[in-house]
């Protein structure tokens, strides 16, 4: 889609520090950190919500969920532990309509979540 920004970093328009990437799905710093780090795990298609997947993203849902694993492993993360956020709709705070994963740690994590 070209006014969603994240297809324009999968497609290479707008720079990001990448972190992973293979066909299906991409991995890069948060623009914004929130914590030492911070990654986002999206699907190179566009899909803008976990709410807007069907039955035939399962394995897209599940490669994306074993991504945020995989970085985290490769920042240290496993040991003290980590966050994998997806915000969904406008109470949520999503305010990237395609969908990603955060991948939080580096620090400790309140709970609930603002
Ligand atoms: P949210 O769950 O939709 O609120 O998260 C969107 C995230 O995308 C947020 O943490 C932003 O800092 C981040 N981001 C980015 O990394 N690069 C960008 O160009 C833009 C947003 I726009």
């Amino acid at each position: 889609m070209d006014n969603c920004i994240f297809c324009r970093i999968v497609a290479g328009t707008i720079p990001a520090k990448i972190v992973h990437q293979d066909d299906q799905v991409l991995a890069f710093e948060d623009i914004n950190a929130q914590a030492p780090v911070h990654i986002l795990v999206i699907p190179k298609r566009h899909v803008a919500a976990v709410q807007d997947c069907a039955d035939g993203d399962q394995a897209l849902l599940g490669k994306l969920l074993l991504t945020c694993a995989e970085v985290a492993r490769a920042r240290k993360l496993n040991g003290s532990g980590y966050r994998i956020v997806t915000n969904t709709g406008a109470d949520s705070g999503q305010t990237v309509f395609h969908l990603h994963l955060h991948v939080l740690g580096g620090r400790p994590m309140g709970w609930p979540p603002g």
